[in-house]
């Protein structure tokens, strides 16, 4: 049998530990509490708690009036304050590609087209400038905060500026009464956003996409008096390997198999 040289080795060395498998930097599954590293962002819910639902501990973010524009201290009053949520800090990577994802509960409500909800799951990427939203909105767009308004509609959608702002899509993606999986995975080239799987959109105009600050669970304070809660659980940060890194770990590796074969 040939002797297989340690050049033919190195490329495997260098490779394989990269390619292996999914690194976790961050997980929540709320058991017995959320991750101390939860902060407020903008401004709190009225209640963020954790509950048992489904025979498994959530996170429970609640808004209601007492936390509408009229409601808040004056310094608060601005609308950029009716995004009412968590961020956690202990999320941060960089240099790698790197996938959030976070399990949204969405009742058939919800999805009815006759209330107010907004729920989203953000990044804080790109050195700070760039923040990746992939949410869900119910209102009219002419009358966003009146909940007898005529044209409530829904929708999934990407904060994506280049294009404009928030890009839609019609939420058929979303399965009513169940436990939803929203993602975002950042590589080189830019965000991808997945809900349940299946590809929204792609982002390609992105600076700096392989950093990672921050993660976010968001609720939106319409102003109404009633409560509205929403449940989040299974929050995954994790890093993984290139594509291209991987492949050229498979074609070390099949020259290698090549070499003791003959
Ligand atoms: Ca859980």
């Amino acid at each position: 049998m040939k002797q297989i040289s340690k050049l033919s080795l190195l490329p495997i060395a260098l490779l394989l530990p990269h390619s292996v498998s999914a690194a976790v930097v961050f997980a929540d599954d709320f058991t017995g509490g959320r991750d101390p590293s939860w902060i407020t962002d903008r401004y709190s819910p009225t209640t963020v708690t954790t509950v048992m639902f489904g025979g498994d501990e959530r996170l429970q973010m609640t808004v209601d009036g007492t936390g509408s524009a009229a409601n808040r201290p004056g310094a608060y009053s601005s609308a950029f304050y009716n995004t009412q949520g968590l961020k956690s800090p202990n999320a941060a990577t960089t240099g790698e590609p790197w996938v959030y994802s976070v399990g949204i509960y969405f009742s058939s409500a919800m999805l009815s087209g006759t209330g107010l909800y907004n729920v989203s799951a953000w990044a804080n990427s790109g050195g700070g400038s760039a923040f990746p939203v992939l949410g869900f909105r119910s209102h009219d767009v002419a009358d966003p905060f009146n909940p007898s308004a005529a044209n409530i509609t829904t929708a999934l959608r990407v904060w994506d500026p280049e294009a404009g702002g928030y890009v839609e899509f019609a939420p058929t993606l979303l399965l009513a009464d169940q436990w939803n999986t929203f993602e975002i995975a950042a590589d080189a080239g830019g965000f991808t956003f997945s809900v349940n799987g299946s590809e929204l959109y792609a982002d390609t105009t992105v600076p700096n996409p392989l950093v990672l600050n921050e993660v976010f669970v968001q609720t939106y304070n319409y102003g109404q008096a009633a409560p509205t809660s929403y449940l989040f659980d299974n929050v995954m940060v994790s890093t993984v390997p290139e594509p291209g890194v991987a492949a050229l770990g498979l074609i070390g590796l099949a020259g290698l198999l090549r070499r003791r074969v003959r």
